[in-house]
């Protein structure tokens, strides 16, 4: 049961293409379930086989860094007897081997067949329901970032505690406050927990929403390959250099909303660099005013933020770490900026 669960929530379900709106903006879309939703605005929302690289060959995944970039997951909603809506996904913890560079296979543990695992969106206000199953051979929970009852925080020896494997858990909280967000489990010992893959971003959305935007998630990571306790691959969205090898197209002159995370483990601090421009910077996403103008800005482990920026020149801007280590094991991009 728990495989045939697995395997139909790491599938990648249908796809709709919609561009830079969210479902909330008809109630149409509000009072009907639907599962992903990719805003695929500049031309790569097909389905090809993974194509990062180092160098130009593939590497092969269930998972495409490109798609990650605009996968928003909204989950199943329905309405609750008191006009809420409620959201309902489902999560599945697996282990499965992923390739995080051409040749370099890493044995992940993760939620729904990827990493990081399903960005899931939510208005701020509305209830959530996450059904947590166990496919793994490991122990797991899914830890929240927000405001919520103890019992739903997913740590081990309270609520539902540690999830065995076989087991499962639901985890029901409120949405809030409006901000981008982090799950990750947190069974002991949490750094290889962390490390192996267990994490994905949350997104609540103010009740009035931000500006139109062109949006992309960013979750900066790292692998440990040797199993030392340090990383051997830098990456966003886990493939080192996906970025490079093919740019992420944006539109000059829109505005393009980055929501960035940094669950990177074994390293004190991450950051990211933007070449050519600067961008508005609001710390969690927690508030509509930015407190920075910038073109850096440096995280801990779980910090992340809002990044707001239009370019104005067409062409092709690098992105990375401004840790030159960093950037030379994969944590590097372009943008390609075009009219
Ligand atoms: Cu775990």
């Amino acid at each position: 049961m728990l495989g045939a669960s697995a395997a139909t929530a790491g599938a990648a379900v249908l796809h709709k293409t919609v561009p830079h709106s969210h479902p909330w903006d008809s109630d149409a879309h509000a009072a009907s379930g639907h599962g992903h939703e990719v805003a695929a605005g500049n031309g790569h929302a097909g389905h090809t086989a993974a194509h990062a690289a180092f160098d130009g060959s593939a590497v092969s995944n269930r998972f495409d860094p490109h798609e990650i970039l605009r996968d928003f997951d909204y989950g199943k909603t329905s309405r609750l007897p008191n006009g809420r809506t409620l959201r309902e996904w489902e999560l599945v913890a697996g282990d499965i081997e992923i390739e995080v560079a051409p040749g370099v296979k890493f044995p992940a543990w993760t939620y729904n067949n990827r990493i990081p695992g399903p960005t899931l969106r939510a208005r701020e206000g509305d209830r959530i329901r996450v059904t947590f199953l166990n496919g793994s051979e490991h122990p797991h929970t899914i830890h929240w970032h927000g405001i919520h009852p103890a019992i739903a925080d997913g740590v081990p020896g309270i609520g539902s505690g540690q999830i065995e494997p076989g087991g499962k858990a639901v985890y029901e909280f409120d949405a809030e406050p409006f901000g981008v967000h982090l799950y990750h489990c947190h069974v002991r010992p949490l750094a290889e927990h962390i490390a192996k893959g267990m994490y994905g971003t949350l997104i609540i959305d103010p009740k009035e929403p931000r500006p139109e935007a062109d949006e992309l998630v960013m979750v900066m990571n790292g692998f440990d390959t040797n199993f030392d306790r340090a990383n051997e691959v830098y990456a966003v969205n886990t493939v080192g250099f996906a970025y490079m090898d093919k740019p992420i197209v944006v539109k000059r002159d829109s505005l393009t909303r980055i929501y960035l995370v940094n669950v990177l483990e074994y390293d004190p601090i991450n950051s990211l660099h933007v070449h050519g421009n600067f961008f508005d910077y609001f710390p969690t996403g927690t508030s509509k005013t930015p407190t920075e103008l910038t073109d850096t800005v440096m995280l801990c482990q779980g910090q992340r933020g809002i990044l707001e920026l239009k370019f104005p020149h067409a062409g092709r801007f690098m992105f990375h770490a401004h840790q030159s280590e960093f950037t030379e094991l994969g944590w590097q991009g372009f943008f390609e900026v075009r009219d």
